[in-house]
């Protein structure tokens, strides 16, 4: 299995790289903006969103290369995410995907406007009329909606506000760093399977077990983004660590430490590959991609 899965993560991971270079080019111009939103999307990354969209996608069609739009934009929207998570004003962060981040290159104003030309793209390529020749206006129109929910104040940004607020406070409780991991790390997981299998048109019952299946996941994938920020150094990792440590941040680590850490963000997967067990094998590969993102805390 290590190695299949191993092996499909970086087949659509190349396959992803060539779709954002393809969708840049509806906006390239020799101007800085466009250097730093190159700079930063064509940076590295793991491509794990929109790998998860793929994947929710092909285990029910054949033939993704149609859905690829709508997969390169949520890595825009992802993308977007760090480098204003990078800024001064927010982590203050030096490093991002082994390279300087965005602001330290092209400054503080121009990352964040890369960033705001992030989203408007993002949502551009997944309501073009094109997509209307592949798929019902109906389903577009639907992802379109989860993607401005689970990306605003209820999902990606609602969480990082309450992450800033939370560093303000005395005691913060699993409660409230769960409320945070689902917001802040899961919403994108969560939109990325919705996206694949409103794309595949599966029922609703197996859309909220997908959804279910990646808030879980998401939390895992949290609490080990947090366990590598303990124990990696900036090299290993590529971008700043021990930022946790340093800001008091409370995280599942700073509760029960390394150890027990690893063995929630275990549980959680389990707990998230429990919800897609009614379908047999079918989702396999997704289950595959969960357990295979363990491999980086062993
Ligand atoms: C909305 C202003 C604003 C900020 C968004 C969510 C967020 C706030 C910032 C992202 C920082 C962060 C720690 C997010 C948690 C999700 C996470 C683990 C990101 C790293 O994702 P990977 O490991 O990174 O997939 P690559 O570089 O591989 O894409």
């Amino acid at each position: 299995m290590e190695e299949n899965i191993k092996e499909y993560l970086e087949e659509r991971k190349n396959i992803v790289n060539n779709y954002l270079n393809v969708a840049l080019e509806k906006i390239r111009e020799d101007s800085p903006l466009y250097a730093a939103i190159n700079y930063s999307l064509m940076a590295g990354g793991k491509r794990l969103r929109p790998i998860m969209l793929i994947a929710t996608y092909e285990s029910n069609v054949d033939n993704y290369k149609t859905i690829l739009p709508f997969a390169s934009a949520i890595e825009m929207i992802h993308t977007y995410s760090l480098i204003h998570d990078d800024l001064p004003i927010m982590d203050n962060s030096d490093y991002r995907r082994g390279k300087p981040t965005c602001h330290k290159i092209y400054g503080s104003d121009m990352a964040l406007l890369a960033g705001d030309a992030l989203i408007s793209l993002a949502f551009e390529i997944i309501s073009s009329k094109k997509l209307l020749e592949d798929f019902d206006a109906k389903s577009v129109l639907r992802i379109v909606y989860d993607f401005a929910e689970l990306s605003g104040a209820k999902g990606l940004v609602g969480g990082q506000v309450m992450d800033m607020v939370s560093m303000d406070m005395n005691e913060v409780d699993e409660n409230l760093i769960l409320y945070i991991e689902k917001r802040k790390t899961a919403s994108l997981f969560m939109l990325a399977v919705r996206v694949g299998g409103i794309l595949a048109n599966v029922s609703e019952d197996e859309l909220i077990n997908l959804t279910q299946f990646a808030e879980n996941f998401g939390i895992s994938y949290q609490i080990q983004d947090d366990i590598l920020d303990e124990i990696s150094t900036t090299e290993e990792l590529g971008k700043d660590t021990h930022q946790d440590r340093k800001n008091k941040k409370a995280t599942f680590v700073s509760l029960y430490g390394v150890d027990r850490s690893k063995e929630i963000a275990r549980d959680y997967i389990e707990k998230a590959a429990n919800y897609l067990s009614l379908y047999n094998d079918k989702y396999k590969l997704l289950i595959d991609i969960a357990y295979n993102t363990l491999e980086r805390i062993k």
